[in-house]
């Protein structure tokens, strides 16, 4: 929990689903291109790959990371890792990134993975939860930017009813408290929504405390 004075905020997520928090229109257009200016200087220094999944199909979804230990998936499995699949360590999380955790967290850790998901027309990513993480009680909060992402929340446990949510360029998520461990994945997006990346596509950044 937050300290006193420390970090206070005073603006609201918009919108909550099943304990979801999201954070409509939270970056400005200028804020957006401060941080994929940021996203290209990670990618320079620790490129995207596309993981294998244990089951030797890989994912559509092309990943590097930012901070201590990056998120790597093989046939051995998925697991974190602190260093890039060719050896090197990972680059540092921005601070224009880390702001955004300050921002609407309201944990005390400072986030020790930045996870940066790239969608090219036609990926996507299965139903899944975060539970690679050591501790619960700390949120994972999301970034998107460039085109919109059909954003799908189900429950704790697989299956059952769910609801989706448009994720458009500049809104931020936040899965914390009861809502830590739903299952949620991205159905879709949709190309050409956005002038914000060259090329297109859609980026997500997940900021986590690993340990
Ligand atoms: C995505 N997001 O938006 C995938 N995970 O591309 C996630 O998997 C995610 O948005 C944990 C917390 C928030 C998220
Ligand atoms: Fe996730």
């Amino acid at each position: 929990m937050r300290k006193n004075g420390e970090q206070m905020n005073n603006s609201r997520p918009t919108l909550a689903l099943r304990g979801v928090q999201v954070w409509q229109g939270l970056l400005d257009r200028p804020a957006q291109e401060a941080i994929v200016q940021s996203i290209r200087s990670i990618v320079a220094a620790a490129p995207l790959f596309s993981p294998m999944t244990p089951y030797g199909k890989p994912m559509s979804v092309q990943m590097t990371s930012a901070g201590r230990f990056g998120w790597v998936s093989d046939r051995t499995g998925y697991r974190y890792s602190e260093a890039h699949p060719r050896g090197t360590a990972w680059p540092a999380i921005p601070a224009s990134i880390l702001d955004i955790w300050g921002k609407v967290s309201e944990s005390d850790r400072v986030p020790e993975c930045c996870l940066v998901n790239f969608y090219r027309e036609s990926a996507k990513m299965g139903m899944h939860q975060d539970r690679d993480e050591a501790e619960f009680g700390e949120p994972v909060v999301s970034v998107s930017l460039g085109d919109d992402g059909l954003f799908r929340i189900g429950n704790l446990t697989r299956g059952g009813k769910t609801e989706s949510i448009w994720l458009k360029s500049g809104d931020v998520v936040v899965m914390g408290g009861d809502a830590r461990l739903v299952y949620h994945g991205i159905d879709k997006t949709r190309s050409g929504s956005s002038s914000l990346l060259n090329g297109g596509g859609r980026i997500n950044l997940t900021l986590r405390v690993v340990t």
